[in-house]
């Protein structure tokens, strides 16, 4: 720190303190300018790889979020017992006593009775929430854990199939060496996605080196308009290119890794009439077929490069094929023809960036990185939120991550990354080593992961005991089924042993993020009784008993806000870097942090053991740092514990306070780690099958119908309900998109962002592409009304544009405010969410993602406004 004068002669207390944004779940380092306690200025941490010094415009905004006058700042209570949309809670202030009293007996109650009935939700954009509240959820029994609109729009798709395919939570190019990089409605370094700041950075110096980057998008947004080109596509229909690419490939060119599919991935497993893996009698393992001897043997027996990929085998009187026999007889229908048709791009387009892709991949070729030779692939196929934020998401991503896997562009120099899936840990104490390993079936199982349950192996599907039902659709992280039209339904039918009753919400904005307000209105409504963590009082929170004031990213502690290191730390060569979260401000008011509340609670209902030792297990503390027995430790005495853990002894709290980030750096075995494990991804989904069958087993008796097609081990493309509509005047589609300057529901509220968000053409308004505009008469400015197939209505004006799909209606965000706790949002911008149905028919049957596309109809709004 120091002390400097200012002009007046008077001294200064001026310093730049290390921590982390928390404005999306980024996470970027940051160094917080306080002169005189008061944050002056937000800046990068270029100590930090989190970033590498770099920000966005909302975390350099992050100040104005602090400093808000409408954040909370002390405990409320609701004195109107009706809850609805159109209710006024009553607020009344009261102490933190009476709250926390309320709230223990409420759950020492619940508790008593069956603590399955506690729902608790958190917002994924504060990443830093996941530890104190699994840990909190886990000692007290109850296995309710949602994240509001997460998950089921942006990752239970991408989590599973990164997960299956990388090891990973997420996939990236190999910024450093990638020369084609084919994006499928994913925003990696540009305005959105995973580690922000530090893919802005690095996907810029990729293009600065001349890497290709071709955009699959309905709309030229961020990262179309950076692009190499871009390829405009019909909403929900990504599988059906991808699909037809990969049938360009293997069959018209015959362009493929073949040592790649035999060595890491079960194409050469052999699979019988029934589906399933031809198994060796005596060991179980599935089995490939020996060229050298001429027959079956198991798998772990043959040498990867005399496994057959292609023909027709006989063993044991049972015929079979390689799967990837199957695979290429499978393929043959998605021609470029039949792909066009459904996505409307020109065939010629799909099979030259079908070509493109496998010609740039240099199948065989490698490349020395730190004095390692390794697999060079320098393309790689990438997908996010977009292109699988629908009911067909699972097959859209399998898909397209079959593009990598074609051409061995998985964990290699140059291909798809997955987010640093393998380490060796630090180096001193040896901790934080982790990578994926095999299975009996040489299948690949995570070495850490962040999901309720490991994407693989599958769980076992059994009778729900989850209200989101997702220990009974084992492939869904999320679910809607805990505020959907028909989860009573849902439940009686599936004798859901319990009904949710008391909701524990930290910061989600349930109402605005998953789906229309009517429907989530009407499940927050059922609730007992309602509590929730916030820093304003949001459209959510007008359905809570008690509000309770948090405090914000500036002003809280977290000793893992990059775990592990998945979010934010950028994929590819660099170093390791682990930065904590600390307070550069004190609470205003009466905020108090949640993890010191969720402490305190914890206390008063008699579970300080059980959530001391479920830090230990997610901390994964060592002797003699681990927690011990009911001992009160605050939470800074937690952060302390795991740092020391981790780093050692003289790496506390306190070192890393003073310091920021610790960073060491990584070996090309680590990131490139593919070729150094024995592990085999998936090109074929055996277990699919008897998954299927189980799930089936347990609906079909009880009246709930899951369709088969959606559990096939191999992809397909499947429509989504909007492509179904055939209703007169339902001639566009409408999907939604995250904007630059806004995060989910969150930002709207921030003025600088909101000023600058009131002067993009696109941030407030409804994209339809300016020929369309024209025909419909709809002039530039104009206000029109959206309309879905079941009537739900959503107004905005229109912004006429050539940079969307002539069938896109495209809306910025999840804006639209209408409560008066946030009242620089209020009224800003189109709640698109409205046009969301939220029951089964709309949720996919296999990993509950929602349809987030509607078929809709517009009109001219005659008034001219709202
Ligand atoms: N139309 C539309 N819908 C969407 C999306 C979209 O882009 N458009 N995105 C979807 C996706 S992928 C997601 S993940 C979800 C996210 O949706 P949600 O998780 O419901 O929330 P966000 O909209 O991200 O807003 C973050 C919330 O956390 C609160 N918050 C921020 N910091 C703190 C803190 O330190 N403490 C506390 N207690 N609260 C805090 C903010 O007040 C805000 O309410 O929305 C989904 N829904
Ligand atoms: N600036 C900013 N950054 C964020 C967030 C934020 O709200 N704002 N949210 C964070 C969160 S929670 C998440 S999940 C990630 C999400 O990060 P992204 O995956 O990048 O999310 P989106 O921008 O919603 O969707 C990506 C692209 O998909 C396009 N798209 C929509 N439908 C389709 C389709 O059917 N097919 C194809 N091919 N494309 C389609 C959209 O036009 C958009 O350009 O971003 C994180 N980072
Ligand atoms: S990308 Fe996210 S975490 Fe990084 S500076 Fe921007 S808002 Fe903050
Ligand atoms: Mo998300």
């Amino acid at each position: 720190m120091n002390d400097m004068s200012d002009i007046t002669g008077q001294s200064a207390k001026d310093d730049w303190v290390p921590t982390s944004c928390a404005l999306c779940y980024g996470s970027c380092s940051i160094l917080a300018h306080r002169v005189d306690d008061v944050v002056v200025k937000i800046e990068g941490n270029p100590e930090s790889v989190v970033g590498k010094g770099r920000l966005c415009g909302k975390g350099v905004s992050g100040i104005m979020t602090h400093y808000d006058p409408n954040r909370l700042t002390v405990p409320l209570r609701r004195t109107n017992p009706k809850k609805g949309l159109n209710e006024d809670p009553g607020w009344k202030q009261i102490s933190w006593d009476e709250a926390l009293t309320e709230i223990a007996d409420v759950l020492r109650r619940l508790r008593a009775d069956d603590p399955r009935k506690l729902t608790v939700q958190r917002t994924t954009t504060v990443s830093a929430s996941r530890t104190p509240f699994l840990a909190f959820n886990a000692a007290f029994g109850t296995p309710n854990l949602s994240a509001a609109g997460g998950g089921m729009h942006c990752g239970n798709g991408a989590h599973l199939l990164s997960g299956l395919m990388h090891g990973s939570w997420s996939i990236v190019p190999d910024f450093q060496y990638c020369n084609y990089a084919l994006f499928f409605g994913a925003s990696k370094g540009h305005a959105a996605g995973h580690a922000s700041a530090s893919n802005m950075g690095m996907a810029a110096e990729a293009r600065a080196r001349g890497m290709k980057m071709v955009v699959v998008d309905p709309m030229c947004n961020f990262a179309a308009a950076k692009a190499t080109e871009w390829v405009p596509i019909r909403v929900g229909t990504d599988g059906a290119l991808a699909l037809s690419m990969c049938q360009v490939m293997v069959n018209e060119l015959t362009i493929y890794d073949e040592p790649y599919l035999q060595a890491k991935t079960n194409a050469p497993y052999l699979i019988g009439p029934n589906q399933r893996y031809v198994r060796d009698e005596a060991t179980g393992k599935p089995m490939v077929w020996d060229v050298q001897f001429g027959a079956a043997r198991p798998f772990s027996d043959v040498k990867a490069a005399d496994m057959a990929l292609d023909g027709d085998f006989e063993v044991g009187g049972v015929p079979c094929q390689p799967a990837f026999e199957l695979l290429r007889r499978h393929l043959r229908k998605f021609t470029p023809e039949w792909a066009e048709e459904i996505t409307t791009i020109p065939a010629a387009n799909i099979r030259r960036l079908a070509a493109d892709f496998a010609n740039e991949a240099h199948i065989g070729s490698t490349i020395v990185v730190d004095g390692v030779t390794l697999p060079y692939r320098p393309v790689a196929a990438i997908a996010f939120r977009g292109s699988q934020g629908h009911m067909n998401s699972v097959y859209n991503f399998f898909a397209i991550s079959l593009l990598n896997q074609l051409v061995g562009a998985a964990d290699v120099v140059g291909g798809c990354l997955g987010f640093n899936p393998a380490s060796n840990g630090f180096e001193e104490t040896g901790r934080l080593a982790y990578k994926p390993h095999p299975d009996a079936d040489g299948l690949m199982k995570t070495g850490t992961w962040m999901g309720y349950h490991l994407p693989y192996p599958i769980a076992e599907p059994r009778l729900p005991e989850k209200s989101g039902l997702q220990d009974l659709f084992v492939f869904g992280l999320t679910s809607p089924f805990l505020d959907s039209d028909d989860s009573e339904d849902l439940w009686q039918k599936l004798e859901l042993p319990y009904r949710p009753e008391v909701m524990m919400n930290f910061g989600a904005n349930l109402l605005m993020s998953i789906a229309n307000k009517e429907s989530v209105a009407n499940s927050l409504a059922r609730y007992k009784f309602m509590f929730s963590f916030d820093i304003f009082l949001t459209e959510t929170s007008a359905f809570a008993d008690i509000v309770l004031p948090d405090c914000g990213h500036l002003q809280t502690l977290d000793s893992r806000s990059n775990y592990p290191f998945i979010f934010s730390l950028p994929a590819g060569m660099g170093e390791w870097c682990w930065p904590i979260r600390q307070p550069v401000l004190p609470p205003e008011g009466e905020q108090r942090r949640f993890q010191d509340v969720l402490l305190d609670l914890a206390d008063r209902i008699g579970i300080r053991a059980d959530v001391n030792a479920a830090y230990n297990a997610s901390m994964n503390l060592a002797a003699p740092y681990r927690l011990q027995g009911d001992r009160q430790y605050t939470y800074e005495e937690i952060c302390d514990a795991e740092l020391k853990s981790n780093f050692g002894p003289e790496r506390g709290l306190d070192w890393f306070k003073a310091h920021g980030v610790l960073k060491w750096p990584k070996k090309p075995e680590e990131v490139y780690w593919r070729p150094f494990a024995d592990v085999r991804v998936p090109i074929y989904w055996e277990f699919i099958v008897p998954v299927y069958e189980k799930i089936k087993a347990i609906t079909e008796p009880r009246g709930v119908h899951v369709p088969p097609e959606y559990y096939e081990p191999l992809p397909d493309f499947l429509p989504c309900l909007s492509h179904q509509c055939k209703a007169p005047g339902f001639d566009l589609y409408a999907f939604y998109y995250r904007d630059i300057l806004h995060t989910n529901s969150f930002t709207m509220e921030n003025p600088w962002l909101d000023e600058a968000a009131q002067l993009d053409p696109l941030s407030y308004t409804i994209a339809i592409n300016a020929d369309t505009g024209r025909q419909k008469g709809i002039a530039d400015g104009d206000w029109i009304c959206v309309e879905n197939e079941k009537g739900r209505k959503v107004k905005g004006r229109v912004h006429l544009t050539q940079a969307i799909h002539p069938e896109g209606l495209g809306v910025a965000a999840c804006a639209g405010h209408w409560g008066d706790g946030m009242p620089v949002a209020k009224g800003k911008g189109v709640f698109f969410n409205d046009l969301l149905e939220l029951d089964w028919e709309h949720s996919s049957p296999i990993n509950l993602n929602l349809d987030l596309c509607a078929r809709v109809k517009v009109t001219l709004e005659k008034e001219g406004k709202r």
